[in-house]
């Protein structure tokens, strides 16, 4: 089976590139504000491993469309060989300079490529569009029109008038907006376009779902190892019995702390990676301080659960005793107490001070003295972390590859909406992970953890498809 190759064409600074880089999922497609920004025709591929599912081939759009279709009038001899002129038109100037760009787009359009035709929905049909739909009119080749809307001025009905007679198909498409979903309903729209490409089509959205199923499953797992790893984290000193363990408490503490800070950033790397944007920046918005240090506690106030609901999920799970005395700061999360002001600085503090794990000395029976400091005994922390985990998630599987530069969540904490079961569910698997002390215990968290995960983030993915208009 032949791979489908679809060739996007059309006027300058339209969005060819973008919806290219969306759906062949690449982001080394130049994209700009600057018209001419893509100056040949270059071809990308949507691979999987090493098997090649579709092909793209950018192109800078026409150059003169108005004269080509005016040489394609004064050649016609009649209506059924149209095509043959275009390739008449082709072979007699692929050597020129006068039509290079015309020449260049419609020679993988020649081979059998499908035609994706972009336009701009914010902006009404100009002449020289006429001329260049004719033009693919012409060639009696598959073809589609997209109507990618770049500003929010609306031509989309004038347009589809248009379109409708030039295209054997018409969709709107939004290259910098659009998630898995939208990509996956744009190739079962295509599959119609051309019978020799609906195979081949079908088995790319086949392999692409596969694919999905595979990443949304690393997903959870790179999540419950994370989550894993933090929460059962201890860091420990030996010190000889005369030794003043005080001026080592400062150095382990960090220790501790920014190894946890660094299996989050690695963990939200994998996420990247996996959703194949190793360097999107996510940044910050201003009601999710979502780059903040996890151990800023106004972070907490704006993820995780809130106290009522830790308390009755520790109160379902068996961790009341605990969590009742951990949320004895009038009702408010730790974060919630912070942001009330001076007023419960004091109370704060020693809040503070009590809900994060700190180095503790120990005699040992050899002699000396030990320091440890972990796991991790806050209840509200592995909340926190899977909640702006989540959001991390949220953003990079569904982020389109066309999308450049950094990208804002715009949406509160997950983890308070989850309905009571699926928090107290999470909760055990906390408290397991909190108390384990062999490795089989942990392993056995772990697993579970990522199995929940699992099933939640394909429950997520499929919520955000069904949200597609
Ligand atoms: N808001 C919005 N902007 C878009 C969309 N598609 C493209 N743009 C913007 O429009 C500009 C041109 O996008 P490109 O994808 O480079 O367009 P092109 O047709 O390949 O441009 P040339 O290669 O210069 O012909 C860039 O600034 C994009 O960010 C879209 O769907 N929505
Ligand atoms: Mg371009």
């Amino acid at each position: 089976m032949s791979t489908p190759l679809f060739v996007v064409v059309g006027h300058v600074n339209r969005g060819k590139s973008s919806i290219v880089s969306t759906l062949a999922a690449d982001d080394s497609v130049k994209i700009d504000a600057m018209p001419g920004t893509t100056s040949n025709c270059h071809r990308y591929r949507l691979r999987i491993g090493e098997s090649v599912l579709l092909e793209f081939v950018d192109t800078p759009g026409f150059e003169r469309p108005r004269q080509m279709l005016s040489w394609l009038k004064d050649h016609e001899t009649n209506t059924a060989e149209r095509a043959q002129i275009v390739t008449a038109f082709v072979d007699l100037h692929q050597q020129g300079e006068a039509f290079a760009e015309e020449c260049a787009l419609m020679q993988p359009i020649l081979e059998g490529g499908i035609i994706l035709y972009v336009v701009d929905a914010s902006r009404p049909p100009s002449v020289k569009e006429e001329a260049e739909m004719e033009i693919l009119r012409w060639t009696g080749r598959a073809r589609m029109a997209l109507l990618n809307p770049i500003s929010s001025a609306d031509y989309a009905q004038e347009w589809r008038a248009v379109l409708d007679q030039y295209f054997n198909l018409v969709r709107s498409f939004d290259a910098q907006r659009a998630d898995f979903g939208q990509r996956m309903k744009l190739l079962t729209a295509l599959r119609e376009v051309s019978d020799t490409s609906r195979k081949p089509i079908e088995r790319a959205i086949a392999a692409l779902q596969d694919d999905r199923r595979a990443n949304l499953q690393e997903a959870a797992e790179v999540l419950a190892e994370m989550l894993a790893e933090i929460l059962t984290l201890t860091k420990q000193k030996r010190l000889a019995v005369d030794v003043d363990p005080q001026p080592y408490h400062a150095a382990l503490s960090d220790r501790y702390y920014n190894r946890i800070r660094d299996l989050e950033s690695r963990a939200q790397q994998r996420l990247k990676e996996i959703f194949g944007h190793r360097s999107l920046q996510v940044e910050q918005e201003e009601m999710v301080q979502l780059n903040d240090d996890l151990f800023n506690l106004s972070l907490w106030n704006h993820l995780g659960l809130t106290s009522t609901q830790l308390m009755a999920t520790g109160a379902a799970t068996g961790a009341a005793a605990g969590g009742a005395i951990d949320l004895a700061v009038g009702g408010l999360s730790l974060g919630a107490a912070l942001a009330a002001g001076a007023a419960a600085g004091a109370a704060v503090s020693w809040w503070a001070g009590r809900q994060l794990p700190r180095v503790k000395v120990q005699g040992i029976p050899l002699g000396g003295q030990m320091l440890q400091i972990g796991p991790m005994s806050n209840r509200e922390f592995p909340w926190v972390l899977l909640d702006r985990n989540l959001l991390i998630f949220d953003v990079v599987s569904h982020h389109p590859h066309a999308s450049r530069g950094s990208v804002a969540v715009d949406s509160r904490g997950i983890v308070s909406n989850f309905p009571a079961t699926m928090r107290n569910q999470f909760e055990r698997v906390f408290r397991q992970l909190r108390s384990a002390t062999v490795g089989e215990q942990i392993e056995r968290a772990k697993s579970k953890l990522a199995d929940d995960l699992a099933d939640y983030l394909a429950e997520r993915d499929l919520q955000g498809a069904s949200d597609i208009p």
